[in-house]
């Protein structure tokens, strides 16, 4: 039987003790499994309160069971839920029954990619799905809740729809080669792009927003030893984690906190301070400081207030990477004039962290858009970023050469990267890496 069409079974609840365990299986032998674990024959779509019995017809539980005949269901195929007591002892041999009678055990997010396969959602939906069970905080989950509900691939439909009237009104341009030039220079044509460049831009703002709030960004606190980034990274996560001492040279390891602003996680990493040392374990320190560095979406590099940062440590500083100056231990020091691109703050007495906080924000390019975000990844950026650049080409082509041709052909371009993010055409190999990322049995 094909890989996409066996019967598949999985626990579809988290692992550890619980009031309620799942078992979860898709495929035409549902039905038969489920007659086997309830000695019963189940009506679709109703619950039956029933003893469980395992392989050797023992009871060992009893609760709830549902089936759900395709396409009516999650996968859109045959599918049986079993809530039992939530103990994996029971749970497993729910999961032996079905196996013994030809199931296999399911692929992490397999359910959902059948649910992709059989039309029940399309491919950026499916991620939604995964995107809300990781979501951390309140405002990733609606976002990914919108996505989910189809509110993304709803914006990507008519985005594709307003494409397809470009490029109709083109290429029936080019049909009447007489009257092309006309034709493409017509206003009507000029509306129709800018209305679609600027709902590509429009849905790249809430995707970034999304892309946002799901990953976050990246916060690494640098600078001297001593002066105060082990304060500033309790100051912003509110706990006592990092080990704070007036003796120079405190932090070795890398500690990482998380934090969310407006619902945007905040990853920051404290690191040891950057300076030369004879002590082995400092040294360590301060290589595994500047590997976080590089890596960081934006530094903020402490400085004493009052003291100038110095250049040799600004000149190591990786290229491309922001740089925020964090004027700390402003309590010292009275009339200290707030400069430009550096924000003053005292970690001891909270003084400047709000304004840090909205700093950080700021710089993460999050300003919450009406609408509300959509959930999305990067390669949904990616797709729709490069749309976006074809659909400017194809623009420019009718603007400055009446290039009808190689206006239509960009837009069809344009059409395959928005095609991508609903997985109208997918690469098995996209698909595999989209899935195995999810949990097992959803
Ligand atoms: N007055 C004052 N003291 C501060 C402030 N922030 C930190 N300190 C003090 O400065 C000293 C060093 O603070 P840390 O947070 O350990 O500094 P660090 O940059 O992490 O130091 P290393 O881990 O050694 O690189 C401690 O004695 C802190 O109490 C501040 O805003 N005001
Ligand atoms: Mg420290």
């Amino acid at each position: 039987m094909s890989e996409n069409t066996d019967t598949i079974a999985a626990i579809a609840t988290a692992s550890g003790k619980g009031a309620i365990g799942i078992v979860k299986i898709s495929g035409a032998r549902s039905l038969e499994i489920a007659s086997l674990i309830t000695k019963q024959t189940l009506k679709p779509r109703q619950a039956r309160y029933t003893p469980f019995f395992n392989s050797f017809g023992a009871v060992i539980d009893q609760g709830v069971a549902l089936y759900f005949k395709g396409p009516n269901s999650y996968t859109g195929e045959d599918v049986l839920e079993l809530q039992s007591h939530g103990n994996h002892v029971l749970l497993d041999q729910l999961l032996d029954v079905a196996t013994n009678a030809g199931a296999r055990v399911a692929r992490p997010g397999e359910f959902t990619e059948r649910a992709f396969l059989n039309d029940k959602i399309d491919l950026a939906q499916a991620e939604a799905v995964s995107d809300l069970i990781e979501a951390s905080t309140t405002e990733a989950a609606s976002a990914a809740v919108r996505s989910l509900q189809g509110e993304f691939s709803a914006e990507i439909q008519v985005i594709l729809e307003q494409l397809v009237n470009c490029r109709v009104y083109i290429e029936s341009a080019l049909d009447f080669a007489e009257e092309e030039i006309e034709f493409l220079k017509d206003s009507e044509l000029t509306d129709r792009f800018t209305t679609l460049e600027s709902s590509v831009t429009q849905l790249l703002q809430r995707s970034e927003e999304g892309v946002l709030l799901r990953d976050g960004i990246s916060i690494v606190i640098a600078g001297l030893p001593n002066v105060g980034k082990s304060s500033l990274l309790n100051r912003l996560t509110g706990q006592d984690t990092a080990i704070v001492t007036d003796i120079a040279g405190t932090t070795r390891d890398v500690l990482k906190e998380e934090i969310n602003i407006d619902g945007m996680p905040i990853h920051i990493v404290d690191t040891a301070g950057l300076r030369n040392s004879d002590d082995p374990i400092e040294q360590e320190g301060v290589r595994r400081a500047h590997d976080q560095i590089n890596q960081a979406d934006r530094i903020l590099f402490v400085v004493e207030a009052g003291c100038e940062p110095e250049q040799s440590l600004l000149d190591e500083l990786p290229d491309g990477i922001p740089v925020s100056f964090v004027l700390n231990k402003a309590d010292l020091q009275s009339g200290i004039q707030q400069l430009e691109n550096m924000l003053l703050v005292s970690a001891k007495t909270g003084e400047g962290i709000s304004q840090l906080r909205e700093h950080i924000k700021q710089c993460a390019g999050f300003e919450k858009t009406a609408e509300g975000a959509l959930m999305a990844r990067r390669r949904h950026i990616d797709a729709l970023t490069k749309a976006q650049s074809h659909i400017r080409s194809g623009h420019r082509h009718l603007q400055d050469s009446s290039a009808g041709e190689l206006s239509a052909e960009e837009l069809r371009l344009a059409q395959d990267q928005l095609n991508l993010i609903t997985g109208e055409f997918t690469s098995d190999d996209l698909l595999g890496e989209i899935f195995s990322r999810f949990c097992i049995g959803k």
